[in-house]
C-alpha cells in the first residue's frame, strides 16, 4: 500500500541508508567503465552549510548522479579546505583550540551535506588540517624545492609595531592592525616562495586550450599574469654620475615625459637617506600604508625632488627631475619610469601635485594642442602630436620606431614583463601546514628528511599573547640539524592555506598511505570533467591549481597540466531585505524574515499602484565575498568593506484597493522591503538549510536550487517558490502512486509517447549543458502532460519513466517512485532510459496565414501538406475571412510548411 503523501521526513533518511549500505557513489578505480570527475569547490569548514554550499554542490550532485546512470564510473568527492584564519580567531575569540573548533564545525556540516542526499564518495572525504593530508604537501613541497622551484627571499610583510607580528593584508584595516589599531609599518623578512613566475607563459598559452572556462575567469587570469610589451632604458645625468634603467610600455610617449621617478627602495633612494636624513624620512613615510598593489594605487601620491638632472634620450637639451615617488613599486619591471602626465593617470596626479609640466603627446581627435588641460589623463588611441620624428603615427607604429631607434643607437632594448609575482607562501600563523625545514647554524637552510614527515603541529598551544604561537612554543621549533647533529632550530612560518587547496583534487583521485598520489590512478581520473565553484576563486585559487599541476607534471609526478577541463561559476542566492532607519542615529537596522510579517492593509490614495522592481545585486560585482569554501575566499568575504545598500522604498502589490505592507511582527511599525541581496548575516536574509529542509525535504529544497534561474545568474530566494517546490514534489508522487488503470484496449496516445522521449533527450541534454533549469521545466511539462492524459499504455510507460528521469535533481522521491512503482534495486544505479529517436523528429510544422502579408492565423498542420490543402486551411480560417470582409481573393502565395498569404 502507498501512502497518501510523500513523507520526506522518513523517506530521506531511508534512501540514504539505503545508498550508504550499497556503496553506490563510491568510485572505483579499477572500473572498466569510462570516467568521469564531477568536483565542487570544497567548503572552509565555518559552522555551518550556508544556501550558496547548497545550490553549488546540488548542480554538481546532478551532474555526477546523470553520468553514473549514463554509465560512467563517477568520482564525486567532498572533503575540507580546514587550515586558515577564522580557527585561530576563534582560538582568540573563544578560548578554543583551532583543531577542536575545526573538527566540531565539519561534524556539524558533514550532518547537514548528508541530509541534501549528496551522491558523495565520502570515504575519500579528506581534511587538510590532518597530517594525513599535509604531510603529502610537505612532502610535494620538498619535491618543488629539490627542483628548484622553491625559493627564500626577502620581501616586504605587512609589521603591526604593537602586537609584534606580521599581518596577513586582510589583517590590514586602513593602513592599521585590525586588532591592535597600530599603523602597519613594512618589514623585510626571508620568506618561502614558488616560483609560479617560470610558468607564467605556460599558464598564460594554456588558457587557450581551456575553451570550457568562461571568458570572463579566464580573461581575469590573463590580466593577472598581465604579459606586457615595452622598452627597458637607461637614463643619463649630463655628467654621468647617475644612471636610472626605466621601463615602459608606452615608449611612444617618450616627448611628453616630465620627470623620471624611483621607488622607495631603489638603490638610489637608499644611498642618497645614507647622506641625507630628509630623504630618509620621505622613505620611512613612504613605508606607512599597505604592502597591496591596490593600496598603493589610491594612496595619495607623494613624491621627493632629489634635486638630480637626467637627460632626455633623444635630446640631451632636455632635462628631467629625478623624484623619489611612493607609487613606484621595486618589484615591477625596475623599480623606474618615467612619467608621462598627459596620458597617465597616477602621472598627472603627481604632476599637478608637483607643478610638473604636462605635454599633450597623443592626439585625443581633434585635441592636438600640446597644453593639456584638466586631471584626467587621456589613455586612448590617437595620432602622435608635438613629438619630432614620430608625429602623425598611431601608438602601436610610434612604439615600435622607438624601440628600433632605441636598440639601434643601444641606449635600451625591447622587452617583456609579467605582472605576475613569485607566490609568496610563508605565513607566521599557527594553523597551517607547517613548511619543512630546518635552520642550521652551519649548515643553513635544511629540509627536512622525507623518513621524519609529517612535521606535525604542537597540541598545546598558547594564543593568549599576540604573534605566532610556533615561534614561543617552548620545545617544538628545537631540533637537531638532520645534517650536522648540531641544535638548530625548525622553521616556523607555515603555508598559505591556498596551497592546501592547490592540488586536493589529486589526492580525491588517489590517495595511498606512503605517498600524495599514485600517478597511474591519476591518470585514469583527471582532468576533472567539470569543476564548479564560485567565481571569487575566478584567479588566485585557480591560478595556484593550475600551476601546482604544471609544476608536478614539470617534475614527473603527473602526466596532467591542466587539472579542471570544464569550469562552471554559479550564481548566488539572493534574497530580500527588511529594515528601516533608526530615527536616532540614522542606521539602517536589518530584519530577519522571521522577525517580520506581511499584511494587507487599504492602500492610501497618494499611493499608485504598483509593484516596486526589486534591483538584483549582480553577481559580477561582488566578487570579493565567498559563496563556497575555500578558506581564504572566506577570510576575504569577512573583512570586504560591508557595501551600503539604498532602500528602495516599499514594496507592494496593490489589489482592489488594499496594498500589502511588511510589518515587525506584532507591530504596525512598517519596515522597508528593500533590495534582494546575496544572502549575509549581516543583512540578515539568511536562510537556513537545516530549517527548510526540515520543512519541506531535501528533494523540495534541491529542486527549488535548480528552478527558476539559468545556474550561472542569481537565484533569489521566495518563500513561494520552495513551497511551489514542495507541491510538485507531491504531485510527482500523486502520480507515480495513483493506480493509472491502463484498459488493455484504450487509444493510443502517440502525443504523450513524443512527449515521453523529447523528455528524455531533452532533460540529459540540459543537465549535460548545466542548464539545470530548462531540465526543471521539461520535467514540468511531462508531469503536467501525464496528468491530462487518458489512460493508455503509453501513460504507463511515461509514469515509469519519471523517477528515473527525477532521479538527478530528486533523489529520494524518484527512489520511493522507483519503488511503488514495482522497481528493484536502487533507480540511483539504473540506467538513463533509452530515446526512441523516431519520436524526436519533427512531422509537424506551424503554417502562418497573412492576408496582404499581415499575420491573421496559425495552424499546426503535418509537415510536407500539399500547397492545395493549404490554401484550402487557409481559407477555412474564421480570422482569415474576417480579414477579408467579403473581399475576393486575387493571388494565393504558398511557401510549403511555412506560409500562406493570401492577397485580395
Ligand atoms: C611611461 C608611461 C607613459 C607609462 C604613459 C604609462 C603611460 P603595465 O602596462 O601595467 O605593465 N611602471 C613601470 N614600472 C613601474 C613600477 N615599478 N611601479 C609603478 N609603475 C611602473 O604598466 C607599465 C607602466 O607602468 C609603465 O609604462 C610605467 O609607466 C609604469 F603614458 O611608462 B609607463
Ligand atoms: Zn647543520
Amino acid at each position: 500500500m502507498t501512502s497518501e503523501r510523500f513523507d520526506p521526513s522518513s523517506a530521506d533518511v531511508r534512501w540514504q541508508a539505503a545508498w550508504d549500505a550499497a556503496q553506490t557513489f563510491r568510485a572505483d578505480d579499477a572500473s572498466p567503465r569510462p570516467r568521469s570527475y564531477v568536483l565542487e569547490m570544497f567548503p572552509y569548514p565555518s559552522g555551518r552549510i550556508h544556501i550558496g554550499h547548497v545550490r553549488n554542490y546540488t548542480m554538481g550532485d546532478v551532474l555526477a548522479r546523470y553520468k553514473r546512470m549514463q554509465g560512467f564510473e563517477v568520482l564525486h568527492p567532498m572533503g575540507w579546505d580546514s587550515f586558515g584564519m577564522p580557527a585561530e580567531n576563534a582560538a582568540m575569540e573563544q578560548g578554543v583550540h583551532p583543531g577542536g573548533w575545526t573538527r566540531a564545525n565539519i561534524k556539524a556540516m558533514t550532518a547537514q551535506l548528508k541530509r541534501l542526499g549528496f551522491s558523495f564518495d565520502w570515504s575519500r572525504e579528506l581534511s587538510t588540517c590532518e597530517p594525513e593530508y599535509y604531510g603529502h604537501e610537505q612532502s610535494l613541497f620538498l619535491d618543488l624545492y629539490a627542483a628548484g622551484l622553491v625559493t627564500r627571499k626577502e620581501s616586504a610583510v605587512n609589521w603591526d609595531p604593537v602586537d609584534m607580528t606580521v599581518l596577513a593584508n586582510e589583517q590590514v584595516i586602513d593602513g592599521r592592525g585590525w586588532r591592535s589599531g597600530a599603523l602597519v609599518e613594512k618589514r623585510k623578512l626571508s620568506q618561502w616562495f614558488l616560483k609560479i613566475t617560470q610558468f607564467a607563459d605556460e599558464l598564460l598559452d594554456g588558457l587557450g586550450a581551456l575553451k570550457n572556462w568562461p571568458d570572463k575567469v579566464r580573461l581575469m587570469q590573463e590580466n593577472w599574469i598581465g604579459k606586457s610589451q615595452g622598452l627597458q632604458f637607461t637614463f643619463w645625468s649630463a655628467d654621468r654620475a647617475t644612471e636610472v634603467e626605466v621601463f615602459t610600455t608606452r615608449p611612444d610617449t617618450i616627448f611628453g615625459a616630465s620627470f623620471v621617478a624611483i621607488a622607495a627602495d631603489h638603490p638610489i633612494a637608499q644611498g642618497l637617506a645614507a647622506g641625507d636624513p630628509a630623504v630618509a624620512d620621505f622613505i620611512a613615510e613612504c613605508r606607512k600604508g599597505g604592502t597591496t598593489a591596490a593600496e598603493i594605487e589610491t594612496q595619495e601620491k607623494l613624491g621627493f625632488d632629489t634635486g638630480i638632472r637626467l637627460v632626455h634620450p633623444f635630446d640631451p637639451a632636455i632635462e628631467l627631475p629625478l623624484y623619489i615617488a611612493n607609487f613606484v613599486l621595486m618589484d615591477y619591471g625596475t623599480g623606474a619610469v618615467f612619467g608621462c602626465p598627459a596620458h597617465d593617470q597616477r602621472d598627472i596626479d603627481f604632476a599637478r601635485k608637483y607643478g610638473l609640466p604636462v605635454t599633450r603627446v597623443v592626439a585625443d581627435g581633434d585635441l592636438t594642442d600640446p597644453v593639456f588641460v584638466g586631471d584626467e589623463a587621456y589613455t586612448g588611441p590617437g595620432a602622435l602630436v608635438n613629438s619630432r620624428f614620430l608625429d602623425g603615427m598611431d601608438v602601436e607604429a610610434a612604439k615600435a620606431e622607438v624601440i628600433a631607434r632605441a636598440e639601434q643607437s643601444q641606449w635600451g632594448r625591447g622587452t617583456t614583463v609579467w605582472r605576475l609575482r613569485d607566490w609568496g607562501v610563508s605565513r607566521q600563523r599557527y594553523w597551517g601546514t607547517p613548511i619543512p625545514f630546518i635552520h642550521c647554524g652551519d649548515c643553513g637552510v635544511v629540509p627536512v628528511p622525507k623518513d621524519q614527515l609529517p612535521v606535525v603541529l604542537p597540541e598545546d598551544v598558547d594564543f593568549s599573547v599576540p604573534g605566532n604561537p610556533l615561534e614561543r612554543h617552548p620545545t617544538w621549533k628545537h631540533v637537531d640539524c638532520p645534517n650536522c647533529g648540531k641544535a638548530a632550530t625548525r622553521e616556523t612560518d607555515t603555508l598559505d592555506t591556498f596551497v592546501n587547496s592547490s592540488w586536493y583534487f589529486l589526492r580525491f583521485a588517489s590517495q595511498p598511505a606512503d605517498r600524495p598520489f599514485d600517478p597511474e590512478v591519476i591518470k585514469q581520473w583527471l582532468p576533472v570533467e567539470q569543476y564548479i565553484g564560485g567565481i571569487e576563486h575566478a584567479i588566485l585559487h585557480l591560478l595556484y591549481a593550475r600551476f601546482w599541476t604544471r609544476a608536478l607534471a614539470h617534475i614527473g609526478l603527473i602526466d596532467v597540466k591542466e587539472p579542471f577541463a570544464s569550469l562552471f561559476t554559479q550564481g548566488m542566492v539572493t534574497h530580500e531585505t527588511y529594515s528601516r532607519v533608526d530615527p536616532g542615529n540614522g542606521q539602517v537596522v536589518y530584519f530577519s524574515p522571521s522577525e517580520i510579517e506581511k499584511r494587507a492593509v487599504p492602500a492610501s490614495p497618494e499611493q499608485a499602484p504598483h509593484e516596486t522592481p526589486s534591483g538584483i545585486a549582480t553577481s559580477g560585482v561582488d566578487v570579493t565575498v565567498a559563496l563556497t569554501g575555500m578558506g581564504i575566499g572566506v577570510a576575504q568575504g569577512s573583512v570586504s568593506p560591508e557595501i551600503a545598500i539604498p532602500v528602495t522604498g516599499q514594496a507592494m502589490k496593490v489589489e482592489q484597493g488594499r496594498v500589502t505592507k511588511v510589518f515587525k511582527r506584532g507591530t504596525d511599525e512598517e519596515l522597508n522591503a528593500g533590495r534582494v541581496i546575496k544572502m549575509s548575516k549581516s543583512k540578515k536574509n539568511v536562510v537556513d538549510p537545516d530549517d527548510i529542509i526540515a520543512q519541506y525535504g531535501a528533494d523540495a529544497v534541491r529542486w527549488f536550487m535548480l528552478s527558476d534561474s539559468p545556474p550561472e545568474r542569481d537565484l533569489p530566494w521566495s518563500e513561494a517558490g520552495i513551497e511551489g517546490c514542495g507541491r510538485f514534489v507531491q504531485r510527482l508522487w500523486r502520480i507515480a502512486s495513483g493506480n493509472p488503470q491502463a484498459a488493455a484496449d484504450a487509444a493510443s496516445n502517440p502525443a504523450l509517447h513524443k512527449l515521453m522521449h523529447r523528455t528524455i533527450a531533452g532533460v540529459g541534454a540540459d543537465i549535460e549543458a548545466l542548464q539545470f533549469n530548462k531540465a526543471v521545466a521539461k520535467l514540468y511539462e511531462l508531469a503536467g502532460g501525464i496528468e491530462k492524459a487518458a489512460p493508455s499504455a503509453e501513460k504507463i510507460a511515461a509514469i515509469a519513466v519519471l523517477p528515473r528521469l527525477a532521479s538527478p535533481m530528486m533523489p529520494h522521491l524518484a527512489e520511493e517512485m522507483y519503488h511503488a512503482l514495482g522497481g528493484t534495486g536502487l533507480v540511483a544505479e539504473a540506467a538513463w532510459p533509452d530515446v526512441d529517436p523516431a519520436a524526436l523528429v519533427d512531422d509537424e510544422v506551424t503554417i502562418a496565414i497573412q492576408v496582404l502579408g499581415k499575420l491573421r492565423d496559425t495552424v499546426t498542420v503535418a509537415k510536407g501538406l500539399p500547397r492545395e490543402e493549404l490554401e484550402a486551411l487557409a481559407l477555412a480560417s474564421e480570422k482569415v475571412q474576417r480579414a477579408l470582409d467579403g473581399k475576393a481573393v486575387k493571388k494565393v502565395i504558398v511557401v510549403p510548411d511555412r506560409l500562406v498569404n493570401l492577397v485580395a
